[in-house]
Order: C-alpha cells, then structure tokens, then sequence
C-alpha cells in the first residue's frame, strides 16, 4: 500500500492509499469541506426524506437512503433501477449540488479518470447495527465510468472484495471525510459495509452518512 500525502485547494492535505490498481482512498480529502457538504444534505433530505427502502426479496434495507441528481437509485419488490423522480413524492429527485460535483470530480480526476460527470448521487445513512451485504454496483450504464463515494460521520468497517462473491474480502475502516474512487479492473469488485458500531461523531452524533457518486446513464 502506497501512502503520498497530497496538497488540495485551501492548502489542506490528504493521503491516498492504493487498494487495488482501479481502487483508491483519498484519506480526509473531503474534511475541509465537510460542513457544508452537510448543509447541502440537510435541504436535499427536506425534499427528499431518508427512507428504508425495500429489497426484491421483500426485506426492509437497514440502511435509509435518499438521492439528489437526475437520477435516483430505488430498490422496491419489483428491483433495482435508477430514476428521475422520487417514487415518495412524485417529484424529480432534487439537484446535484455545484459542490457535490466538484468534490466528486476532483477526487475522480486524482485517481485518474479525467471525464468523470456524475448524474446520480445515493445518500445512505447509517445509525448503530446498519449494515450493507457483500453486492456489486452494475445498474449503471456505462462500467467505463468510476464510482467516487464520501463518508461522513461515525467510522465504518468497509469489504473490499474479489470479482466473485465467494473471494475473501479484506477489510478497511473508512472515517470522515475518507473519498474512495473505484473504476477501471475494480469497477465491479464485491463489497459491503460491516454493521454500524455505537458511538457519538461531534458532527453527525450516532451516524455514517456516505454519499456514492454514480454515472447512472
Ligand atoms: C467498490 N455504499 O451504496 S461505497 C453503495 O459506505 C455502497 O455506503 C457503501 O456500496 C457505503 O452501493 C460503500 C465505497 C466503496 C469503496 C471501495 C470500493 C466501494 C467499492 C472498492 C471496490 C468496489
Ligand atoms: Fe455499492
């Protein structure tokens, strides 16, 4: 694992830790911007509340999810698919933030992946005991394109698997202001989130809030 401590705009600093060729952690690259990545989220979830969606299989995710950008992630009994509109209110998932866009962008562009532009932001928030099952993320259209995701909040257990379910994931703890940015060979690795550990983060209280940033068409 490689660690270089990098300079970002505002003069703080980050580490990158190279998991893979395609995968990379951007330790503390969104610190700086944290407050009002928070700020954003909190008007995004007054139109567009947290909710516990259901899987295929009929079972409620412990996770509660929310979206912005043109597009949303929504699982229910019928599957998975991303869509304009807010199946809880009829209206178009709110607008990706400038910000929100910037941030993905710039972390994309330092893992390598020069023409990342997202159109769909999935907002997970997890509170003690949530947890999120070894999966992989292939509702998008174009696998070219990377997924760049930011944590926020109490420090999570992340598995960062194999190309097949059955290889043993090896495990890292992603914390607050951590930006991972995955693409290429690591596109369509298993991974999951090991269930939320009590505790009280001074920004969020008993909460992880991890934003993915997908190109979903
Ligand atoms: C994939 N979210 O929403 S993404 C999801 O923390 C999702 O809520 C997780 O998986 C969460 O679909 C984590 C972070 C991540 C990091 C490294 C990876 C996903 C990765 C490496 C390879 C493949
Ligand atoms: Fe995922």
């Amino acid at each position: 694992m490689s660690l270089d401590l990098l300079a970002t705009a505002g003069g703080t600093s980050h580490w990158r830790e190279q998991l893979a060729p395609g995968a990379v952690v951007l330790r503390g690259f969104a610190t700086a911007s944290a407050t009002a990545v928070l700020a954003e989220i909190r008007e995004i979830i007054a139109r567009a509340p947290f909710r516990h969606m259901q899987t295929p299989g009929g079972f409620r995710m412990s996770v509660a999810m929310s979206n912005c950008g043109d597009f949303g992630w929504v699982s229910d009994t019928s599957g998975y698919r991303y869509g304009a509109v807010d199946p809880a209110s009829g209206l178009p998932w709110p607008a990706l933030p400038t910000l929100f866009l910037q941030l993905a962008t710039d972390a994309a562009a330092e893992a390598g992946f020069a023409h990342f532009t997202p159109d769909a932001c999935l907002i997970n928030r997890y509170q003690p005991g949530a947890k999120m099952a070894l999966h992989q993320d292939k509702d998008e259209a174009d696998l070219s394109q990377p997924i760049v995701s930011l944590s926020l909040g109490l420090p999570a257990i992340f598995q960062f698997g194999g190309l097949r379910r059955a290889e043993r994931a090896s495990r890292i703890t992603l914390t607050h202001g951590d930006v991972v940015v995955w693409g290429g060979p690591d596109r369509l690795r298993y991974h999951g989130v090991l269930a939320l550990a009590d505790g009280t983060h001074p920004l969020l209280g008993a909460c992880r809030l991890n934003l993915t940033f997908r190109q979903a068409r």
